[in-house]
């Protein structure tokens, strides 16, 4: 099948351009001006802009927690996926702790997602246990597209303790690979947790009181202070606070290499939604909790300076009757929320539409940037000749609100219930086949496993706010507005 967008405005990383796209097969074969193609089915996009698929690379479908599963699998969560304009999932597979091996822990990964998947799925690799064993299998899950891992420094089932996290990042880094963290302080949370029920604050708004901004600066800077003696590239996952955030900027300024992923709930919630009545704070719950207004900005702006270098969701959804699992002990409400199918129209109407980002901006933090990290580019993250035809149509005028009612994913409720969203979702095409049409599914499974190469590295951060001349002597562009501030010019390098 062949198709022409005509009239589109192409959207990447470096700017945006009225262009038509032509697309055969799975594959976009052209990108230009005023294309023509009379055999090619002829799609008018004039007024929409055209991303590249976007990519989350945090979603967990099908996982066992807190005694329960998440209420969305590979089949339901994927089709919430790619009607938000997601086209790649990158889900977490994970070894089990006790023996068990990183084949083992794919292979049932595999079996959950395998043919159930509406948009594109690879997989990371969650590191339980660390041995002589474990470290010869980092080569098998490089040959088998797993090229990221992911490390806890929380939580009992998974926590690495400091001295297998130093042996691992360093291990990864000498194959090319590298980890994301889940950064808290596990041993000063569960003292909390013990003093909040010996006082009997047993109730949701307990939650972020026994998980604080505190806690997680702490496990960034370990994480930072480990990273440095080993050498070693890391990443740290659903960052949420300023004080954690400046742990990563002062890790870079001192020449480490440290990637930062945030989370719409970290941008867009505050920790008010944990006082809410009648347990509704239950559905907020997750970890880290969500922070402050004042955080909230700190990472708006870290978007637009190019120190957060991706937005995923950490999707992980429970049905309200899943969550009163913890009526009677907020340690027990399970915790995650979903995500996956409304982050680009999120972050375009509060994100791109107030102007605290650029389209460029978010073209970066959906698409280009974890394309890049995740060893995808440019097969993904770009509307480029030759890449994969994942491109999300989207109308920037649609408006829509977000509710539990109308939304995709297995559950009862939304964490953006009654958000209005200005820009949607018009068209979604998978590798060349129309997935989703005027918003709405019209093809269902037609999602692949990718496997995925090594980290390639991002284009220099600089934006147009931020952005000096000695940059230019480095990368070409040059801004003439703009100022000259040393700490772009490390970041230049460094991210
Ligand atoms: N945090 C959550 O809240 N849920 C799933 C995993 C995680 O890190
Ligand atoms: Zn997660």
């Amino acid at each position: 099948m062949k198709y022409l967008l005509k009239n589109g405005t192409v959207i990447s990383g470096a700017g945006t351009r009225k262009q038509d796209v032509l697309v055969e097969g799975e594959k976009i074969i052209k990108v230009g001006e005023e294309l023509s193609q009379p055999d090619a089915k002829v799609v008018d996009v004039s007024g929409k802009l055209l991303f590249p698929g976007f990519i989350d690379g945090h979603t967990h479908f099908d996982l066992e927690v807190a005694g329960t599963v998440t209420a969305d699998d590979f089949e339901t969560g994927t089709r919430a996926a790619i009607l938000g304009g997601t086209t790649l999932v990158i889900d977490f597979a994970s070894q089990d702790k006790g023996g068990h091996t990183l084949k083992e822990g794919l292979e049932k990964w595999h079996k959950k997602a395998d043919g159930k998947c509406s948009c594109d799925y690879s997989f990371h690799m969650s590191i339980v246990e660390w041995n002589e064993e474990t470290k010869k299998e980092i080569q098998d899950m490089i040959n088998e597209g797993i090229t990221s891992f992911k490390l806890y420094m929380t939580y009992p089932a998974m926590i690495v303790d400091d001295e297998d996290l130093y042996k691992i990042i360093k291990a990864l880094n000498e194959k090319g690979c590298f980890a994301g963290v889940h950064c808290e302080n596990a041993g000063v949370i569960d003292a909390l947790i013990q003093e909040a029920k010996a006082q009997g604050k047993l109730g949701p708004e307990n939650h972020p009181l026994v998980r604080p901004d505190t806690m997680e600066a702490e496990a960034v800077h370990r994480l930072l202070v480990i990273a440095k003696e080993a050498g070693a590239p890391v990443m740290v996952v659903h960052l949420t606070n300023r004080k954690a955030y400046e742990e990563i900027i002062r890790a870079r300024e001192n020449g480490q290499s440290v990637f930062a992923e945030t989370c719409p709930q970290y941008l867009l919630l505050d920790d008010s939604v944990y006082s809410k009545p009648d347990f509704e704070g239950a559905k907020y719950v997750c970890a880290p909790p969500i922070r402050k207004k004042a955080d909230q900005d700190c990472l708006w702006k870290a978007l637009a300076d190019g120190d957060i270098q991706t937005v995923a969701t950490d999707q992980c959804s429970f049905t309200l009757a899943q969550k009163a699992m913890g009526k009677a002990d907020f340690t027990k409400i399970p915790g995650g929320l979903p995500g996956v199918q409304t982050r680009g129209t999120l972050l375009y109407t509060y994100g791109v539409r107030t102007g605290k980002i650029t389209v460029e901006k978010m073209c970066q933090l959906l698409c280009e940037n974890p394309a890049k990290l995740y060893g995808v580019y440019p097969n993904k993250g770009v509307i480029a000749e030759g890449s994969d035809a994942d491109i999300v149509v989207f109308d920037p005028e649609k408006e829509n609100v977000i509710s539990a009612e109308t939304h995709a994913y297995n559950t009862d409720n939304n964490p953006y219930e009654g958000f209005e969203i200005h820009g949607d979702i018009d068209k979604v095409f998978l590798r060349g086949k129309l997935a989703v049409d005027d918003g709405k599914l019209v093809q269902e499974k037609l999602g692949t496993y990718i496997k995925r190469g090594l980290r390639q590295p991002l284009a220099r951060t600089c934006t147009e706010k931020a952005f000096c001349k000695m940059c230019a002597t480095i990368c070409g562009r040059f801004y003439p507005n703009s100022v000259a501030v040393a700490r772009v010019f490390l970041k230049v390098n460094i991210v």
